[in-house]
């Protein structure tokens, strides 16, 4: 009996440093330093994030980045971005030099795994596919053989062009751009046929970058989609206490536009006698204390940002000028693939 309970003390005493140790340094640091450093796409990727002449970033994943300083600080605007091309991306979070990556990074087995990071969720199911001038007289991807094609270094997208290409025995000429600014101002000045990568970043291109006399509708996206390219945000492995925050301030924004709260009526919805609703704005307290944060953290996510089919409108939706259907996007409740686990 006395070895029984020895050993559970021991046991407990084994658990009980496990509270303060997954409380781990990289969350400290971001407290400390009273701002979130978020990695961003050098050039911009309209609608994702774009920096005006004043330096001021918008777009989804500026919203989501938004998001998380609301629920670390009470305050939207404690976020530093640092622009990263897609081969700098991942070791400037291995280094340190970035708390968090929110470009359009695919969540893949390798990046979740070897290269030491951590994907927190998916925040927009997307694919690969192929943009090409009107001129070139293409309507499919299995027309390309011999295309010369824009692609950036580093990328999931260089990966699947090459095993598409073999598996439908077709052949092609790669032009390796790392920057994504340079790599479209080299397809418009005809340096390849073809520019490939994420749909929504092709279809950003073709709403935003076009250079005149030429618009939108030179240009054509390919009906193929060659891959699933979700994409996440993504963390240093190791401090699962900031890799939680991350994950479920993106699934707050989910819950939120489950449950009907928005930007507008948050203030209203502390009234609701919803359980699901006091438990998420944290009129019935406890989700803020396990997470570690205050208890009105969801409250001012939605409040200061919104919830996520407001961003999505906003920055990508028919409220923007790229007007993409939120298809897979959509709600798991609307026939989408966006599925928060409950805040309880
Ligand atoms: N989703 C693919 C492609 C991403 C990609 O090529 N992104 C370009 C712009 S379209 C970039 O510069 N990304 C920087 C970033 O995602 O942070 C991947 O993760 O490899």
């Amino acid at each position: 009996m006395k070895k029984f309970v020895v050993a559970m003390a021991a046991g407990m005493a084994v658990i009980s440093q496990a509270g303060p140790a997954s409380a781990g340094k990289d969350l400290d640091v971001v407290k400390a330093r009273g701002q979130l450093v978020c990695g961003v796409a050098v050039g911009g990727i309209a609608g994702f994030m774009t920096v005006d002449s004043q330096g001021k970033w918008t777009g989804m994943n500026v919203d989501i980045c938004r998001g998380i300083s609301a629920a670390l600080f009470g305050d939207s605007e404690k976020v530093k971005y640092v622009p990263l091309t897609s081969q700098q991306r991942f070791t400037a979070v291995q280094s340190g030099e970035v708390d968090m990556v929110m470009g359009n990074a695919t969540y893949t087995l390798t990046r979740d795994t070897a290269l030491g990071l951590d994907f927190t969720g998916i925040f927009y199911y997307d694919g690969q596919s192929f943009l090409v001038p009107k001129k070139l007289g293409v309507k499919s991807a299995k027309e390309l053989s011999g295309a010369t094609i824009c692609v950036a270094p580093g990328t999931t997208t260089e990966l699947n062009l090459a095993d598409y290409f073999r598996a439908n025995k077709m052949s092609f000429k790669p032009v390796v751009i790392e920057k994504v600014d340079e790599i479209r101002a080299a397809f418009f000045a005809g340096r390849c046929d073809v520019y490939t990568t994420d749909a929504s970043s092709l279809a950003a291109t073709r709403a935003a970058n076009v250079p005149p006399p030429r618009t939108f509708d030179d240009f054509l996206i390919l009906p193929e989609i060659i891959s699933k390219e979700p994409l996440g945000p993504v963390v240093r492995h190791g401090d699962n206490q900031f890799a939680d925050i991350v994950r479920w301030a993106l699934y707050a924004m989910l819950e939120a536009e489950e449950y009907g709260i928005t930007s507008q009526n948050v203030d209203e919805m502390l009234k609701s006698d919803n359980p699901a609703i006091k438990r998420i704005l944290g009129v019935t307290p406890g989700m803020g204390k396990a997470l570690g944060v205050d208890e009105k953290w969801a409250y001012t996510i939605v409040k200061l940002v919104g919830n996520y089919g407001e961003t999505f409108e906003r920055n990508l939706g028919m409220g923007s000028p790229l007007k993409i259907e939120r298809g897979l996007n959509k709600l798991w409740t609307q026939g989408g693939l966006q599925y928060a686990p409950p805040i309880r």
